[in-house]
């Protein structure tokens, strides 16, 4: 769905409104997920709003150089009821995790993202699945609210956009992508400080997780869909945790003739965090809603229990149906 004028005029009028503002975002926050709040945050704070911004989960390394990174808070605050509580870049509410999902105090919920899979749940809804990245989004918010933001503004949206599109090398880098991210350039941002952040400032310890991470790689008989899998004891042997996982899906998708690759990420003892990623018009949002996740066309996830060779052989077995000409769905599907 495009961006709607009275969506927009509506969340924006409710920004205006309000003194004060809980944001918050996605458990295990990405790029976009942080710089969306930090942007969003910084532009209502030079309005003289009271602004607090919460993730149960810390922001992780490559994403402490943004600017206001220091003002996410792990915690709740208690007995305080804010104007309106903004979930950014979070396609249901139980993405921001139990303890906001339980909170009480706001007397407004408001969206801004671009998942496929959003429903619109809150009261104020901005959410455009055509968006490459919700930080373009809090782009004509944060325009629109304060036309002179600053260069610290301009990098958190560069950052979310970079990031969500995989530095454009994805399908959802399109024409508004590019243009937001050139006036960010021009107003300042240096795309290779940001690069090096994100990119090139990578613990040891990641290089030593990936080269056990690649020793699972497995590809379907077919060749179209490939995975690898993480788990705790490689966290134990390399000194890792989660936030090092980043990225490491892209291998399986990088070999040629793979469709849909995936990354399982042991949680605990026969539970597993599933990231899809696709190539082209493979929907892994449709693949991912199959198993009660969700996302985006072209990346998405879930959580499955099992062991991770039970888990490997369903996603191979529901590919390959996915994947299946028209006339191949019922023998697929009957088991021939
Ligand atoms: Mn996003």
């Amino acid at each position: 769905m495009p961006l709607c004028q009275e969506q927009f005029a509506a969340l924006v009028a409710a920004c205006r409104q309000a003194d004060s503002f809980l944001l918050a975002t996605h458990v295990n926050p990405d790029g976009d997920a942080v710089g969306s709040c930090l942007a969003l945050a910084a532009t209502l704070e030079k309005l003289g709003k009271r602004v607090v911004v919460y993730d149960q989960d810390p922001v992780p390394y490559m994403f402490r150089f943004l600017p206001g990174a220091e003002i996410f808070r792990d915690r709740l605050p208690e007995g305080e009821t804010f104007d309106l509580l903004i979930l950014l870049d979070c396609s249901d509410p139980a993405r921001s995790g139990a303890d906001l999902e339980q909170f009480t105090g706001y007397r407004r919920l408001a969206c801004i993202d671009h998942h496929l899979t959003n429903e619109h749940f809150a009261e104020l809804n901005l959410v455009d699945s055509q968006a490459s990245a919700t930080a373009e989004l809090v782009y004509e918010v944060v325009a629109d609210l304060d036309p002179d933001f600053d260069l610290g503004v301009a990098i958190n949206i560069y950052t979310g956009i970079l990031t969500d599109t995989g530095s454009f090398h994805y399908a959802n880098a399109g024409p508004r992508a590019f243009a937001i991210a050139g006036k960010m350039v021009e107003m300042g941002v240096d795309p290779w400080q940001v690069a090096q952040h994100v990119y090139e400032s990578e613990p040891v310890s990641r290089l030593q997780l990936l080269g056990l991470v690649l020793q699972t790689l497995r590809i379907a008989p077919d060749g179209k869909a490939a995975c690898v899998v993480v788990t705790r004891e490689m966290y134990a042997r390399t000194g890792t945790s989660a936030e090092h996982t980043d990225r490491l899906v892209n291998y399986p998708r990088s070999i040629a003739g793979v469709e849909v690759a995936f990354l399982l990420r042991e949680v605990e003892e026969k539970y597993f965090k599933l990231s899809f990623r696709s190539r082209g018009n493979v929907n892994v949002a449709a693949l991912a809603r199959e198993f009660g996740g969700g996302g985006h066309k072209n990346a998405a996830g879930c959580h499955l229990r099992g062991t991770s060779e039970e888990i490997i052989a369903l996603v191979f077995r529901k590919v390959e149906q996915l994947l299946a000409p028209p006339g191949a769905a019922t023998a697929a599907a009957a088991g021939l």
